[in-house]
């Protein structure tokens, strides 16, 4: 059996029937799956140049697989030991218009996608001026938006067509900021400010993570970017900062459980089950008998009193969100975060009534029927109904 040397014309004619073929079956494969199939909406500025750049590199990738893929099984059909004696063949061992193709395209290829990666990078690196700027605590396991106009909350409230630009913090670890509607993700690294902007082009509620999974309960630092338009931002911003404000005395522990305790969720249960930190069920009752022990063998009865450590219970739970680190209770460490800074005498003056009238909600912060606290739900609930009736009208 005659076995011919395989030919650079016909190996080149191989090789541009296969391209084409590769070509057509990607573009085809492109078109079936339409365009950022698998990507969340375009909620930015910068999304779709982003998801250009990255649908293109994906694409690309995907031709040159199914390229190299043909061939390779051609080439092993065509090119296989067809009987036991037959000797392997020299093979062609250079063809320069082959070599300079395969180098000048990939060339150009890489070039245009560093090109368009580098422009997308610098532009997300430097925030437009005059921004719409909001601080950012980043701590174990939440976030807190802060506004200048004092409104602190685990929402992140921003305008539409409007840049806003994020100063961000981290109180302990580092943390990751990702917004993926955005296209946005900024690591935050304890003891500087990184920054991080964007302009949201719709509004909308959207998702915002922590990205960074080197620890516990990063996967547990969701929260929500609330995208409302430029007029209505404004009036909201006022609004929710005066709620604690407008919020009567009888009503901070409602207040606070729908307000603050996202924030303490992540550590404090309500249902009795012991996380990072000790459960919020019950507890009340230790802290007022001064049954808590802490790691050190004291007890919280030892230290409460005139001119004591903690002056009064009350005085004991202000200071343990004030600086946690003073007393650690027996069988935890203190892996809580303060507050100082984040939370106003007030917010505080609320997370105490709300531990002394916890046994009026269930374990999912809803006011147990019968309570004082469900009447006042009630109440809320049939005012906001007459209030929508009222705008209708
Ligand atoms: C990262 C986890 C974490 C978060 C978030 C957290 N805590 Fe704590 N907290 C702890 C741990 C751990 C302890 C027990 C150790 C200690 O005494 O510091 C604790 C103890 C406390 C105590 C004393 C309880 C007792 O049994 O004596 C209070 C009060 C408290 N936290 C309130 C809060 C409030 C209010 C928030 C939210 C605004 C919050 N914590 C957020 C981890 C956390
Ligand atoms: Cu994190």
């Amino acid at each position: 059996m005659s076995t011919k040397k395989p030919q650079p014309e016909s190996l080149l004619r191989v090789i541009l029937i296969t391209t084409v073929v590769s070509l057509a079956l990607t573009a085809l494969a492109a078109y079936a799956a339409g365009y950022r199939f698998w990507f969340p909406d375009e909620a930015s500025t910068v999304a779709p140049g982003i998801d250009r750049v990255f649908n293109i590199i994906t694409w690309i990738s995907i031709y040159f697989f199914v390229l190299i893929v043909i061939l390779l099984v051609y080439f092993v059909i065509k090119y296989r030991r067809l009987t036991p004696d037959m000797k392997a063949q020299g093979s062609t061992t250079h063809n320069t218009p082959l070599e300079l193709t395969w180098t000048i395209i990939p060339l150009i290829l890489v070039i245009a996608i560093f090109y368009a990666g580098m422009e997308g990078y610098l532009n997300l690196r430097r925030s437009p001026l005059g921004a719409y700027e909001v601080h950012v605590q980043a701590q174990r396991w939440s976030w807190n938006f802060q506004h200048r106009n004092g409104l602190s909350e685990e929402t992140l409230l921003v305008p539409v067509n409007r840049p806003v630009k994020l100063l961000m913090e981290s109180s302990d670890v580092l943390h990751a900021l990702f917004i993926p509607a955005f296209r946005v993700k900024q690591d935050i690294v304890p003891g500087r400010i990184t920054t991080l902007w964007f302009e949201c082009n719709q509004p909308g509620k959207f998702e915002l993570f922590c990205a960074e999974y080197c620890g516990r309960d990063h996967s547990q630092m969701h929260a929500v970017v609330e995208a409302l338009p430029e007029d209505q931002f404004e009036a909201e911003l006022a609004k929710r900062a005066d709620v604690i404000k407008t919020t009567p005395p009888e009503a901070y522990p409602e207040y606070v459980l729908k307000h603050i305790y996202p924030r303490c969720s992540s550590c404090h249960s309500l249902d009795g089950k012991t996380g990072t930190g000790p459960t919020w069920r019950g507890v009340w009752k230790d802290i007022e008998e001064g049954n808590v022990v802490f790691t050190d063998g004291t007890k919280l009865k030892d230290l409460t009193g005139q001119g004591k450590q903690f002056e009064s219970p009350e005085d004991y739970i202000r200071d343990s969100v004030l600086n946690p680190q003073n007393k650690i209770v027996m069988n935890f460490t203190g892996a809580m975060p303060t507050f100082k800074g984040q939370l106003k005498d007030v917010e505080i003056q609320a997370i105490i009534e709300m531990f002394k009238h916890l046994d009026e909600f269930d374990e999912k912060g809803n006011p147990k029927p019968g309570t004082p606290a469900a009447e006042r739900a009630a109440k809320a609930k049939a005012d906001a109904a007459a209030a929508k009736e009222n705008q209708l009208k």
